[in-house]
């Protein structure tokens, strides 16, 4: 199995590709990524006493400034701090193209992967989890993680050259999911009772927000029951614009002290309030939850998600 010391200063263990690890584990994955039962994916989903099948809120953004889209957009981030964008205007073309390129990256030698391998330290460029502590569970994933905005801090050089189509899908497909993301932020605003344009203000502006993408790769797993493709988190940005692969049920979100497995609306972008826009609101002498706080975690195939903040 190969393995890289990718270069972190003082990073006590080697790093190891999951992707290799999965070429050579067989039928039994390795005890590190092995999660503690408590920690492991749930396999039941809370019933709602409605019927039917409890999912998170999906949203129509084909009318972006009506009310009806607001109230929408701010009920769902109030009790669920999630929701799936629909008919977001990101042509289905493009997502499958920056899906594509990006399997295509994960599916190169290693050699050539491992010209971007990053450091632990800088982060940008092909990765692997580190445990957090020396012998720590580990993750089942690899990833690719860039720097979009602001433009000083984003380098062509640390973007794959290959496959060749993936450096104009991704500038593309960033630029469409950043205006989305702009057009959630306005509506988040107004949710909030605030001028359209606060939120984006307070992440410095159009251009001087920050915005990186992260394309997680989980390979073929032996054990899914027993690990997860990411432990549980929060994400520590404003927001995050998930991409999914179509028909991959993985990602869980916590409800109500109940972990409820999402199911994905074919192309559709799953919309997650990160820390920085969590808020309470005070009323009277209560605080009461404004946007909600949310956790994720998964176990899935291929993801991209743009986090902006
Ligand atoms: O793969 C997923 O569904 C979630 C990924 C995620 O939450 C992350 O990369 O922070």
């Amino acid at each position: 199995m190969s393995s890289c010391f990718n270069g972190g200063a003082g990073w006590p263990e080697p790093v190891v590709r999951v992707q290799a690890v999965s070429d050579t584990c067989g039928e039994a994955i390795p005890e590190r990524y092995v999660k503690p039962p408590s920690e492991r994916p749930s396999t039941t989903t809370p019933q709602p006493a409605s019927g039917g099948v409890l999912n998170i809120p999906v949203v129509d953004m084909s009318m972006p400034d009506s009310d009806e889209t607001v109230r929408a957009v701010e009920a769902a981030c109030r009790e669920w701090g999630f929701f799936q964008a629909v008919n977001h205007g990101v042509r289905p073309e493009l997502l499958r193209r920056a899906r594509s390129s990006w399997r295509g990256f994960f599916r190169q030698p290693a050699e050539l992967r491992e010209r971007y391998a990053n450091s632990p330290t800088t982060y940008e460029g092909y990765g692997s989890r580190l445990g957090t502590t020396k012998g720590g569970h580990l993750d089942w994933g690899d990833y690719y993680f860039l720097h979009l905005l602001p433009t000083s801090i984003k380098s062509h050089d640390k973007w794959p050259s290959l496959p060749s189509t993936l450096r104009d899908a991704t500038e593309e497909y960033s630029e469409e999911v950043v205006k989305l993301s702009r057009r959630v932020t306005t509506l988040l605003s107004k949710g909030l009772g605030l001028d359209g344009g606060r939120l984006q203000e307070a992440f410095g502006g159009e251009g001087d927000e920050g915005a990186c993408l992260r394309v997680n790769f989980y390979p073929r797993c032996p054990q899914p029951e027993l690990t997860l493709g990411v432990a549980a988190h929060s994400d520590p940005g404003g927001m995050t614009m998930l991409l999914v692969d179509d028909h991959v049920r993985g990602l869980q979100v916590r409800k109500d002290g109940h972990w409820i497995t999402v199911d994905p609306v074919p192309d559709a972008f799953i919309v997650n309030i990160g820390d920085q826009i969590q808020v309470k609101k005070r009323e009277n002498t209560h605080v009461q939850l404004a946007y909600r706080f949310t956790r994720v975690r998964s176990r899935k195939k291929l993801l991209s998600k743009i986090d902006v903040g």
